[in-house]
């Protein structure tokens, strides 16, 4: 397919053009050449034991469909339900192993030996502590900091009771998820229980797996990913809205380019924190580069970008693109969305490419285990490898011109002292202008980049519709980076594209009609938010309540299921776009899609089509305001506006 019909993002089509003229392979070559399994896709495929795979639904040569059991016996509805269940429990496993990561540097920094990681803020430090229970008076800042390490990292062993977070949400919530059975005891345990489940010959009711993914997603919602954004915030800053740029623009031609891609801030924290050493600069130098410069590439780009306002090279389909400019001197690399591909991309370059965590080495690439215990040191000797590579350019580098402003940095806490100031933080300018129709209601956009879809037009064209019906948009994610690409995420993308309600409330705030939140574990702050909103009054007495809905129009990794399905659990209707899992099973689709809701108050829905998304999602945010019994007071609101119109070319 020619570049231009691939992306919408004007760097990437250049590179492309490059990658064809130097003869490299991308993962857009490769989608066009591997069509999906058209069996596997359809969540019909059942590969759990030896007397399969079975094919339990498809065409005869006759053209009709068959729909079969499989050698055991088990029925297409409950293979697609244990497909969709696993994928729940690995994206699960990959957000929450990332938080384990972070309460175990957390816990060696509350017993001293977190080397060059230190407590960054002491506020939020309190809170959580709060939020896990603890008795904080008269207690030391470091044995508060040791009860929580303690207890977060018991939250993944945890085999009774409940995980501690689950208490941060509504209280009408809270108790749903009891009668319901779904509240997550351990994070680990749950799981594990999902692989216990879904093997051959185990829980064989579609709906029963399905319970259990509910509860799975909400270990992973409101448990692992809760704990990463949380102790992260502690260890690294609580962001604050800054200014930065983003695209493959901001690699620069005459300086050490150290791309950082992957998920944990663990490594990239102290990649940006070592690219500011003396010696490291000094060296630089001596290699004849005006100096080094940091960039990031999927969610670990967000992460340094919140806290640091370090650029971001591009999202989860440019990461071969970014080597294919030739400029990037080294990147590094530790869990998670990182393509195997970019091993055969670096080569075809001068790249050095280096892997850090051992869960994640990748065949004939450097790998330089990164050191918890000396971060600074291991940091130090991955930016001295890049300085070193960089008078071994194999030619001159070719750098797209485009680059974007972007404000981000948005965390639940901030948007409260945004709104309401710093002596009356909350939620209730936001409420008010819910309630009187300015903001006709909320979209959490999220999730990936996938080839099978334009490249982030689907972001882009759901998210303008939605602004256009002043829906104000929370992001995080790969998502955020194309909204970020093309401008939304200034304060001026308001007049420009947002409806005259939501334009007005964002002018007078000073905030983007679009909010960026973080990586894809910083979806838990979307969720506080949620509850902000309904702790603060006027909007219901659940998240279920409120004029709000999720969506993920261009998803590919599993994480993206986890998250979808924590949302649904918590109430929200989430819409994904590119395809479905378990498209070819009617009983199950009937479930996720429709029946769920009467459980949880939130549900499922596919839709590949961006405008198509839009419209259910206003269609959903209009029927809440009625619900909430707030549609007359938006109807007013508009009234107003087109009686001003009419006033206006009188
Ligand atoms: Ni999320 Fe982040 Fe991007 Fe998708 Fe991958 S980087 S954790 S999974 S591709 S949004």
């Amino acid at each position: 397919m020619e570049p231009k019909k691939r992306s919408i993002c004007p760097t990437t089509v250049e590179m492309l053009k490059k990658a064809g003229s130097d003869g490299t392979n991308t993962a857009f070559d490769r989608s066009d050449a591997l069509l999906p399994c058209p069996i596997g896709s359809q969540g019909n495929c059942c590969k759990i034991c030896a007397m399969g795979p079975c094919r339990v639904s498809h065409m005869n040569e006759e053209g009709q469909e068959i729909e079969n059991c499989g050698v055991c016996g088990a029925t297409p509805s409950t293979i697609a339900a244990r497909n969709f269940l696993r994928m729940i429990a690995a994206g699960a496993s990959a957000h929450s192993d990332h938080g384990r990561a972070v309460a175990e540097v957390f816990n060696a920094v509350a017993h001293g030996k977190g080397g060059d990681y230190e407590i960054k803020d002491m506020k939020k430090l309190y809170q959580v502590a709060m939020d896990f229970g603890i008795d904080i008076e008269d207690k030391s800042t470091s044995d508060l900091a040791k009860e929580i390490g303690a207890l977060a990292l018991g939250e993944f062993g945890k085999q009774e009771g409940q995980l501690n977070f689950i208490k941060k949400a509504p209280l009408k919530r809270q108790k749903l998820w009891e009668e319901k059975g779904v509240i997550p005891r351990g994070v680990d345990r749950e799981i594990v229980e999902a692989l216990h489940r879904t093997n051959m010959g185990v829980d064989q009711d579609y709906k029963n797996i399905l319970q259990h993914g509910a509860r799975t997603s909400l270990a992973d919602g409101w448990g692992g990913s809760m704990i990463a954004t949380e102790l992260q915030d502690i260890l690294f800053g609580t962001p604050y809205p800054l200014l930065s740029k983003i695209n493959l623009g901001v690699l620069k031609p005459n300086k050490v380019n150290v791309v950082v891609h992957g998920h944990e801030p663990i490594l990239s924290e102290m990649i940006v924190q070592a690219s500011k050493d003396e010696e490291i600069n000094e060296l630089v130098r001596e290699k004849g580069a005006d100096g080094i410069n940091i960039a990031g590439i999927c969610c670990t780009a967000n992460e340094i970008l919140m806290r640091h306002g370090i650029p971001i090279a591009g999202n989860f389909l440019q990461q071969e693109l970014a080597l294919v400019t030739g400029a990037v001197d080294a990147m590094v690399v530790d869990v998670q969305c990182i393509m195997q591909s970019l091993e055969s991309v670096a080569n075809c370059y001068h790249t050095k490419l280096i892997t850090t965590s051992p869960r994640a080495k990748m065949t004939g690439v450097q790998h330089m285990e990164f050191d918890e215990h000396q971060p600074l040191e291991s940091a130090k000797a991955i930016l001295r490898i890049a300085a070193e590579n960089f008078p071994k350019r194999k030619a001159e580098p070719h750098i797209p011109q485009e680059e974007m402003d972007l404000v981000a940095g948005f965390s639940h806490e901030t948007i409260n002292y945004l709104l309401g100031g710093v002596f009356r933080a909350s939620y209730r300018p936001l409420n008010d202008n819910i309630i009187n129709g300015r903001i006709r209601g909320v979209a959490g956009v999220v999730g990936c980049n996938n080839p099978r879809v334009v490249h982030d037009s689907a972001h882009i064209t759901l998210i303008k519709e939605l602004l256009k019906n002043d829906v104000l948009v929370l992001q995080t994610g790969c998502s955020a980076m194309a909204a970020a690409k093309a401008g939304l995420l200034t304060p001026e993308a308001a007049k420009k594209y947002a409806g005259e309600g939501l334009a007005e409330v964002c002018e007078t705030v000073g905030i983007p009609p679009v909010i960026h939140m973080g990586s894809c574990v910083d979806n838990s702050r979307i969720l506080m938010a949620a509850t902000a909103l309904v702790k603060e009054g006027g909007l219901g007495e659940d998240i279920s309540d409120l004029p709000a809905a999720g969506a993920a129009p261009e998803w590919m990794s599993e994480k993206a299921v986890a998250i979808g399905q924590y949302f649904v659990t918590s109430g929200v209707y989430t819409i994904f776009g590119a395809t479905w899992p378990t498209l070819g099973n009617q009983e199950v689709n009937d479930y996720l899609f429709d029946n769920i809701s009467e459980e949880f108050g939130g549900k499922w829905a596919f839709e590949p089509d961006p405008k198509k998304m839009a419209q259910l999602i206003l269609n959903h945010i209009d029927a809440k305001r009625k619900e909430l019994k707030i549609d007359k007071a938006r109807e007013r609101v508009l009234y107003d506006m087109d009686m001003r119109r009419e006033m206006a070319s009188q």
